[in-house]
């Protein structure tokens, strides 16, 4: 397998750059700032491309390798790749799945915890010497609030099973209903957003999905209600967002996801109802490293001619 050209789309975890080089011709996108020249020289025998959440294969780059005959992604997210493209070619996706549901999950209810019980603030004032003079500001209750979950999927019904030992009561928002679900539905995103104090965005990141918090479901949410975005910054439209937190029309945010990362909004770093993370979800060595040897072997199955072990097509 040494000799099949594999290209990393994009830096990623330094275990996965290292595995995939022990087993393949592995060649780095970022290394090559003459695209015309790599092109010549290698487009012809590329036959995997390995992308993650940040960097993925558009249709140009597809069309580009003409022998591309799988895509694995070191994510569960697959926003960053074409789809279409891929499908209308016969080239196999791969993501990885599963492998991440718990330690996401596990994040989003820090992240709400965070937030509500102002975790991060309480550690600036206690290092700021603060406590040794003034008062301390008091908190939000997680317990038995009604959490609405955008996206009934792994993710959020991982996050929803959490939330329930912490007696709170659950509702959400999918395109369908789940008949197998205990979970009240609400058939728009504006009435979960009315009906819940904490709404959480855990659904993929499509066309149908970009900016599904939008300017109506953030006031819908209001300024008792919190918004936690641990799927994709453009699910919010992050202008409404800063808005609406600048104006005290919703309550706070806590956001592992933004719309153009690595930069946030200027305006959020002042606000203290709102917890900043860099997308580090399914940051964990454990995890990272899970994700990193499902990437790998949905290759290795693929150039062995094995069923591949998480296919998305
Ligand atoms: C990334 C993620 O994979 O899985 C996803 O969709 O967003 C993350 O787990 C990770 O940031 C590496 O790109």
């Amino acid at each position: 397998m040494e000799s099949i050209k594999v290209l990393l789309a994009g830096p990623v975890l330094p275990y996965l750059e290292q595995e995939l080089d022990k087993r393949f011709k592995l060649l780095k996108f970022w290394n090559y700032p003459d695209k015309t020249q790599f092109f010549k020289d290698h487009a012809n025998s590329i036959r995997a491309i390995v992308g993650s959440s940040g960097y993925g294969a558009d249709a140009a780059l597809i069309e580009a390798l003409p022998n591309l005959e799988i895509v694995s992604s070191f994510s569960v997210g697959v926003d960053k790749i074409d789809l279409g493209k891929c499908k209308e070619k016969g080239i196999p996706v791969t993501n990885t799945p599963d492998v991440l549901t718990d330690e996401v999950a596990d994040l989003t209810i820090g992240l709400i915890l965070a937030l509500l019980r102002r975790i991060c603030e309480c550690d600036r004032y206690v290092r700021s010497g603060k406590w040794k003079t003034g008062n301390y500001k008091l908190t939000t209750k997680f317990s038995g609030k009604t959490v609405g979950i955008i996206g009934l999927g792994r993710i959020g019904t991982a996050v929803a099973k959490r939330a329930e030992a912490f007696n709170c009561s659950i509702c959400y928002y999918s395109r369908t209903e789940k008949q197998d679900s205990k979970y009240k539905y609400y058939p728009s995103v504006v009435e979960l957003a009315s009906n819940c104090h904490v709404l959480i965005v855990a659904c993929p990141l499509t066309s149908e999905t970009r900016h599904i918090v939008n300017r109506e479901v953030i006031d819908a949410l209001g300024p008792k209600g919190v918004l936690i975005n641990i799927g994709r910054g453009p699910h919010v439209d992050e202008r409404e967002l800063v808005s609406a937190l600048l104006e005290g029309r919703v309550g706070g945010a806590g956001l592992d996801v933004f719309e153009n990362e690595p930069h946030v909004p200027e305006e959020l770093l002042g606000l203290e109802n709102v917890v900043l993370l860099p997308h580090v979800g399914s940051a964990s060595v454990e995890t990272r490293k899970a994700m990193a040897d499902l990437a790998i072997e949905n290759l290795v199955a693929h150039f062995q001619g094995k069923p591949l072990l998480t296919p998305l097509f």
